[in-house]
This record gives C-alpha cells, sequence and structure tokens, in this order.
C-alpha cells in the first residue's frame, strides 16, 4: 500500500514529538507564520517565525490559544447521523457517503442541480477544503455558493470588477507602511490585525512627524487613540464623509490632473454628478465638523502619497457598495490607486485569476454572484434562508456547509434555522460540534488545519505561499475535506474512474516534459465528455487528485502543483525576479515544478515572486486601454439621492445603535470554543456603552441590561467605555456559541448571540451585505440573571 493512502485513510503520520515545526496561525487573515514544539501529540510551545517572507515573527496573543482550537470537549472524532429521536448516531464512513450521495444524486435528478448549495469553505487560516468543494460544485453543476466574503467583501469585487475588470485574483490594501498620509475608516488594525504587521506599521507611523495618521471612527478605538486627527464619524455616516471629500476635491479642482489624464476614463460625468454634492451638508449628514471634512480632503489631495485603509465600520453597515465606491473614487481622483504609497493592487498565488462575465442570481433578490478570491461567484449568507424558502421548483433543497457556523455567525438565527428545518438534507464538515452541526442531517468530523495539509491564499503584494504539512496526528476517522469531496463524487457517479493511461501519464508529470503531456491528456480526457465548462473542470480536478495525487506526500497536493504551475504560466516575470534560478527554465513548466517544490521544501514560506511597483496600476486594471471607468451611472444616482435627503430621523422607538461584532483581543470568530481560552478580567462579552448613556438608563457597571430590536433580544451585562461616542453601543463579535459547562457537562451559552437580533434583510441592495454594524435597538435595565439563549 502507499503511504498515501494511510494519509486518506487515517490521521497524518508525524511524530508524536517535535520541536520547531513551522505552521501558521489561522485565527485571522493574518496568518502568521510560527514554529511550534509538540510533545505527545499536543502543541505545547507556539512562536513567531521570523524566516518567513511575510509575516517575519510577527504575531499576536491569540496564537497562544491554538491548542484550545484543536482539543476541547466538542472535537468532532466519527461520522454522525440524526436519528428521528433528534439524537446522533455514529455511523461508517461508507455509510455517510452511500446515505448523502443517494439523497443529493435524488435532489439533483428529481429538481435540478442548483438545488444542491454550498455554504462556507476558507475561513481564517484553512483553504484547502475549496480544492475538493469547487470542483465537488462543479461536478453537479451547481453555481450556488454562500461564503463568508459574500457578507463583508464581495462589494470590492464587484466595484473592481466595473472600475479596473479586475479578475478575482486582486485586491487594493493600504500601503500604510510606507505612505505619507494614512486615512483608517471603519477599521482597527491594532485589534483586527488587519495590514501587515500593523502593531509595528502604526507605532512607525504614530511617531513619525513627517507622515499623518488620520482615523474615522465613531469610537475612541486603540487605533484612534495613535492618530494626529479623530474624526468621530456618526455610526452609518460614512457615504456622506466620502461624498463630503469627493466633492471638496472637485470643487476646489485639486483632483492630480495629470494621472486623470492617463488613468480614467469617465472623469467629465463623475465631476458633473458630484456638483449637487454640498459638503457643508455632508458635515452635518455624518455628524463631523466642516472643518474636519474640508481640511481633511484638502490635506489627502495634497499630500505626496495618501492611502485608505478600510475594514467593517464601512462594509457591515448601510451603503456599504457605495462607500467602497466612493473610496475607490478618492484614490482615483488623488492618483492614489495603484501605486506605491498610495493603495497597492496585490495578487493571490496562483494563476492570474480570469475574469468572468456571466454569473449566477439568486432566485428571489435577483443579486448576482460575486466572484472573489475564488474564480466562481459568492452570494452573501444573508440570500441563504429566502432562497430555501421560495416556491421556485430550482429552490434550495439540499445544503452542504463547511467550515463555518451559519447559526452563530450569520444574521437573523431565527430565520436561518427555519429554513434550515425547511431542507430535505444538510450535511455539515466540520472539525468541531457546532451550534450549526447540531441541526445536520449528516456531521462529517475533519481534522483541524494543524493535523492535515493547509494553506491560505489570501493575496499578498509579494507571492510569498506557505504550505503546512501537519503538526500532530488527528482523530483515527477526520477525513480532509477534499477526500470527502472526491468519495461523494465518487459515489454520485457524477466523474466516473480516471482512464488508466492518467496513471501511467501522471508519474512523469513532474518532469519539464510529462508536465505538458499529462496536462494536456487530462484536459482533453475531461474535455471529451463534454457537459460545458463545470463539469469538464470538475473532471479534472477530480481525476488530478485521483491520479497525480496518489504520487505525492499527500493527494490534497495535487491542485497546489496546479496552482505552481498555473503561477509559473501567467507571473513568469514575478517569478524570475524572485527566483533567479527559474530565469534558467525556458521550458514553463520546469519553471512550475521548480515553484512546487521549493513550496514543499518550505514549509516556513518563501518569497515566490515580486511585482514590479512601477507597473502596480497595469496589475490591476484590466480594461484593454488601461483606464479605470470612475463613473457609474447607478451609484452617481445612489449618490445624488443621498445628498438630496437628510438621513433617516432615528427612530424613537430605537434610538440606540448597536455595532453588533466589535474585535477584541479575546474573540477570534467563533473558531476558538473553548471559553478557557480568555485570560483577565471578564466579562468578556459585554454591551458597551458610554457612562452618561448607562446614567440616563439607570444602569450601574456591570449590571444587566436587556438590548432590543425588531428581531428580539438579547441580556448581558453592561460595561462602561467612556470610547463609545453616546447613543453607540458595542458588543464583541464570535460569542454565542454553547459549551459544555466543565462541572455539569451542560451545554452553556459563551456571550451574547448578537446575530439573533439581527434582521436578515437589513442589507446591501446590490450585494446582501448585512448591517452588523448598524443595528437600531433599545437598552433597558434587566434584571434577568442569566444571559440569553439561542432562541428556539
Ligand atoms: N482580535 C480579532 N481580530 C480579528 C477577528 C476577530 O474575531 N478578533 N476577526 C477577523 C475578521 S473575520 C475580520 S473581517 C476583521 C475585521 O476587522 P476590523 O474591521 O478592523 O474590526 P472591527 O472591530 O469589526 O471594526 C473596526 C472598527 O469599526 C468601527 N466602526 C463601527 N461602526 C462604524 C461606522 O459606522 N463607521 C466607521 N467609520 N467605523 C465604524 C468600530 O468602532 C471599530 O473600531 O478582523 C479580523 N481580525
Ligand atoms: N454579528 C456579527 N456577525 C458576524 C461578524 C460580526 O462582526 N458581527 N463578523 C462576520 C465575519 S467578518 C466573518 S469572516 C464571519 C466568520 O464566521 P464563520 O464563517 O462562521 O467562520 P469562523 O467563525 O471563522 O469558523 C467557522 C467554523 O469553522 C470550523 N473550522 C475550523 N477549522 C476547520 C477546518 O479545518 N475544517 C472545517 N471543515 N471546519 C473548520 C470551526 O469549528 C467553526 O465552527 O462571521 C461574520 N459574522
Ligand atoms: S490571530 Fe494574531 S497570531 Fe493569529 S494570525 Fe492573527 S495576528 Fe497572527
Ligand atoms: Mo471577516
Amino acid at each position: 500500500m502507499p503511504e498515501t493512502r494511510t494519509i486518506i485513510n487515517g490521521p497524518a503520520s508525524v511524530p508524536a514529538n517535535a520541536k520547531d515545526v513551522p505552521t501558521v496561525c489561522v485565527f485571522c487573515t493574518h496568518n502568521c507564520s510560527l514554529t511550534v514544539d509538540v510533545k505527545d501529540n499536543v502543541i505545547t510551545a507556539i512562536r513567531g517565525d521570523e524566516s518567513n517572507p511575510n509575516t517575519g515573527g510577527y504575531m499576536c496573543n491569540k496564537a497562544q490559544a491554538i491548542p484550545n482550537y484543536v482539543n476541547h470537549a466538542q472535537r468532532l472524532e466519527h461520522p454522525l447521523k440524526r436519528m428521528p429521536d433528534g439524537q446522533y448516531q455514529r455511523i461508517s464512513w461508507d455509510q455517510a457517503i452511500s446515505e448523502i450521495s443517494a439523497k443529493l444524486n435524488g435532489i439533483r435528478k428529481k429538481h435540478a442541480p442548483r438545488a444542491i448549495a454550498m455554504f462556507g469553505l476558507g475561513g481564517q487560516g484553512n483553504h484547502m477544503d475549496a480544492f475538493g468543494a469547487l470542483p465537488f460544485m462543479f461536478s453537479i453543476n451547481s453555481p450556488i455558493f454562500f461564503n463568508a466574503l459574500g457578507q463583508e467583501k464581495t462589494q470590492h469585487a464587484l466595484v473592481w470588477r466595473h472600475m479596473y475588470r479586475a479578475g478575482p485574483d486582486i485586491y487594493l490594501p493600504a500601503d500604510e507602511a510606507k505612505s505619507d498620509y494614512v486615512l483608517v475608516m471603519g477599521t482597527n488594525p491594532l485589534v483586527s490585525n488587519r495590514g501587515l504587521k500593523p502593531v509595528d506599521e502604526y507605532r512607525k507611523l504614530a511617531s513619525d512627524a513627517g507622515r499623518k495618521l488620520v482615523v474615522i471612527d465613531p469610537r475612541v478605538s486603540e487605533t484612534a487613540k495613535k492618530a494626529d486627527r479623530h474624526i468621530r464619524v456618526k455610526p452609518g455616516g460614512d457615504a456622506y464623509l466620502l461624498m463630503g471629500f469627493v466633492a471638496t476635491i472637485l470643487q476646489e479642482g485639486l483632483q492630480d490632473k495629470a494621472y486623470i489624464a492617463s488613468r480614467v476614463n469617465g472623469f467629465e460625468e463623475l465631476a458633473e454628478g458630484f456638483k449637487a454634492v454640498d459638503p457643508r451638508k455632508m458635515a452635518a449628514y455624518a455628524g463631523v465638523s466642516h472643518d474636519d471634512l474640508v481640511l481633511t480632503a484638502r490635506e489627502f489631495a495634497a499630500a505626496p502619497s495618501a492611502c485608505i485603509a478600510w475594514d467593517l465600520g464601512v462594509e457591515h453597515t448601510v451603503n456599504s457598495t457605495l462607500n467602497s465606491y466612493l473610496i475607490n473614487v478618492m484614490l482615483l481622483i488623488t492618483g492614489n490607486a495603484g501605486r506605491e504609497k498610495g493603495n497597492l493592487f496585490v495578487q493571490q498565488f496562483g494563476p492570474r485569476g480570469l475574469y468572468l462575465e456571466k454569473q449566477a442570481k439568486a432566485l428571489v433578490s435577483g443579486i448576482g454572484a460575486i466572484p472573489f478570491i475564488l474564480p466562481v461567484g459568492m452570494f452573501s449568507p444573508n440570500l441563504v434562508a429566502e432562497e430555501i424558502q421560495n416556491k421556485h421548483p430550482d429552490r434550495i433543497r439540499a445544503l452542504i456547509v463547511d467550515s463555518t457556523n451559519p447559526l452563530v455567525s450569520y444574521a437573523d438565527t431565527k430565520a436561518l434555522k427555519a429554513a434550515f428545518e425547511e431542507l430535505e438534507l444538510m450535511v455539515v464538515i466540520e472539525v468541531a460540534m457546532t451550534e450549526t452541526a447540531r441541526v445536520a442531517d449528516y456531521v462529517l468530523p475533519a481534522p483541524v488545519g494543524y493535523e492535515k495539509w493547509e494553506y491560505a491564499t489570501f493575496p499578498h503584494l509579494h507571492f510569498t505561499p506557505q504550505l503546512r504539512p501537519p503538526v500532530v496526528k488527528g482523530p483515527q476517522e477526520a477525513l480532509p475535506e477534499q477526500e470527502i469531496y472526491y468519495r461523494l463524487t465518487r459515489a454520485m457517479g457524477l466523474v466516473p474512474k480516471a482512464p488508466g493511461v492518467l496513471h501511467l501519464l501522471a508519474r512523469k508529470a513532474r518532469s519539464p516534459l510529462g508536465a505538458p503531456v499529462y496536462l494536456g491528456a487530462l484536459s482533453a480526457l475531461a474535455a471529451v465528455r463534454g457537459g460545458g465548462l463545470y463539469p469538464i473542470l470538475g473532471r479534472i480536478m477530480t481525476w488530478l487528485y485521483e491520479t497525480l495525487g496518489t504520487t505525492l506526500p499527500s493527494p490534497a497536493l495535487a491542485p497546489l502543483w496546479l496552482l505552481c504551475q498555473g503561477y509559473a504560466l501567467t507571473h513568469r516575470k514575478a517569478l524570475n525576479r524572485a527566483m533567479p534560478e527559474a530565469r534558467g527554465h525556458k521550458n514553463p513548466f520546469a519553471a512550475g515544478e521548480l515553484v512546487f517544490k521549493e513550496l514543499l521544501a518550505h514549509p516556513e514560506g518563501f518569497l515566490a515572486g515580486e511585482l514590479p511597483i512601477e507597473d502596480n496600476f497595469k496589475v490591476g486594471c484590466r480594461h484593454p486601454d488601461r483606464k479605470a471607468r470612475i463613473y457609474h451611472a447607478q451609484w452617481v444616482a445612489d449618490i445624488q439621492k443621498l445628498a438630496a435627503t437628510s438621513p433617516s430621523q432615528q427612530d424613537p422607538s430605537y434610538p440606540f445603535v448597536l455595532n453588533g461584532g466589535l474585535r477584541t483581543g479575546w474573540t477570534a470568530n467563533t473558531i476558538v470554543r473553548d471559553p478557557a481560552w480568555r485570560k483577565g478580567k471578564g466579562p468578556h462579552c459585554a454591551v458597551l456603552m458610554h457612562p452618561s448613556d448607562a446614567a440616563s438608563l439607570g444602569v450601574a457597571d456591570g449590571a444587566m441590561v436587556r438590548l432590543e430590536t425588531r428581531r428580539g433580544h438579547l441580556v448581558g451585562p453592561a460595561k462602561f467605555d467612556a470610547n463609545t461616542a453616546m447613543g453607540h453601543l458595542q458588543i464583541p463579535n464570535g460569542f454565542g456559541v454553547e459549551y459544555p459547562d466543565p462541572v455539569t457537562g451542560k451545554l452553556t451559552p459563551v456571550g451574547m448571540l448578537v446575530n439573533s437580533i439581527v434582521d436578515i434583510k437589513d442589507r446591501d441592495p446590490y450585494t446582501g451585505i448585512p448591517h452588523t454594524k448598524y443595528i437600531r435597538c433599545r437598552v433597558v435595565a434587566s434584571d434577568e440573571l442569566s444571559l440569553q439563549k439561542v432562541p428556539a
């Protein structure tokens, strides 16, 4: 038996004791490279790894909680099936695969391929599941895919598709480390670690008298405390503020005329559209001083270089697509998009992303799927319930949930739960028995990100891929996601067994001539069976796993080999710049193989490509004339509408705005379930409010309050926070999971489940992104002592 089969069928073989093993932290997108020590199959020490070219030793307190993610009371160890009495029974993998595939086939054949939907994938640091899940969905021929990015980031991809014709592999972050003028909007990088080594970089920025930091945030955040200027915008007021900035720059003629002439198309129409925008009024609507608005706009335009760092504060809120559009307008009119010290286009490792015009549409809202990071379009989790609960014959009837916990993480717990109950089949692929797993028909156990080969694919300025082998052994029966999808694909008969010749050719695929022969045969044999792009891609990826996979240390690595080949074919200049030895290889497949070998040899990560900064605009802007489309008729019309009407008056029955998801040093989404990882004085989950608001409500620090919205209520402790603006409230994100009490074993809620009071319909019209940072609510003193449980 080759070694690979033991990896497929059981836990990876790793030594039970080891020192300095390279890996990554999977708790946020910073993906800090680490070295860990392992004793008796337990991770015992965790250190930042200086040898990684991207994160270079950076890490935060949360990495120390990795052992709590790996070992806890809710780890899944066996496939489970829900029985008629609601209890879960352990079943074999064979039974799980055959029952699930029979049900999926029934639904696919009786209704439509799109009646089967995928929810999740990826998460913060374990992205290998997508290499199995997407081919599986391709093979079914279903484009219905819901992902976390669809509730925070797809508006940028939508805007970039229009403005730059950007593929899904592009991102446009701020070059904070070098910029002369850093405008931070709705993000608190000192706590959330957004950006690159933000704690180090913002410290340097704050102490450099020649550079300026302006923070736009209703709260005096940790980052705002370091700012030269802090603009305390009203919650949800950012669109007005941005409109005021743009109008000031245009009306005062401060735009970068040379840059606009060479790189921007549609400027005249945009300028015309902004004539109706009055900066003084915008300042009032945004709740900021006119002086601050005008001064900031002038400084931003005049600075030798300026950038905008943004995140959830302008995304999880009203006007999130417009905010994204306006941020890009600001960057373009001041000449700061696609340049060093401004906002730089960065790219994902792998083949250059394709711009695919045609995208699936949601049945009920008509909102289109938006491709981002992954080549297939994704929908917002806010659309999933209505896509299940409708009368269309093609509606969703089966849902596969992988690496996500919607009943805690996504808006409107009750609405989601009700929709899930209408499904004919729900399968959860997880590492833990989550709230969502507890309503599934089948629950399938996967190894955590330290028990299998893993890879994270977020884009960076330079190509710095890092493929990590497992560092500890997982539960005997946990199967890597790719293997689960492979078994389902085969059991459903979606893809036949790979033709024998591919096994033969796979053995030579890692040679310069063997690679094109293998890839040629693989694509030709997959295409000859027809069925359109999706099924052909499904066959290619399935057979790649089945044939090349068996020649590698783990079959899960086969897609990485393809990624390296695609990278070498489409990013040759960047590759040659970083790896001079690649220059000697005329044959691109030899260069691809070189990259793959380096990837295997360097689990600590390595520099695989450097993008030329001078050409940065061209990296992102892929319109044939290399000019950004700054004008968008619908968005400009929306802007004019906003400018003409004062923001809706606060509803007197819900006078507060709740930020339902503040990042703190003790939150990591819902990844770490065991609350024991949190140290220091609690409560870690509380309703943060200004002491004056608390005084007028008659609430003492630490006393219980009841928070009410149109959708429900929550009870939790109040915490005085002078940094929070009056009329504003904050609750940390990632709470509301249920974990067994260490003494009684009874499932006990850990903090408040914010999403139980968020209305699924409060969302952006273009993307479906929720207004989680703009939850209208009221708050009253409460004598209830216990925290709110998940509503039934
Ligand atoms: N510690 C920790 N770090 C994390 C995570 C975690 O759970 N814990 N999660 C990771 C993930 S998934 C994400 S997406 C990122 C998110 O990272 P961030 O977006 O940086 O974090 P948040 O705390 O959600 O929000 C940032 C800021 O938005 C402000 N804000 C609220 N409302 C408004 C508004 O109307 N306008 C403006 N301008 N600002 C507003 C808040 O006061 C806060 O300071 O963090 C990542 N990093
Ligand atoms: N109210 C409110 N809601 C929010 C937010 C907020 O600020 N406020 N933030 C939103 C944001 S920005 C995000 S990104 C989402 C994140 O929310 P989710 O999509 O739920 O992602 P996570 O909480 O990161 O992890 C989800 C699940 O992945 C499982 N998991 C971990 N490792 C693996 C693995 O290797 N394989 C498999 N199969 N599963 C694994 C974990 O056990 C966990 O249950 O939450 C969103 N929800
Ligand atoms: S949680 Fe902290 S250690 Fe982990 S990746 Fe993010 S910044 Fe790094
Ligand atoms: Mo996120």
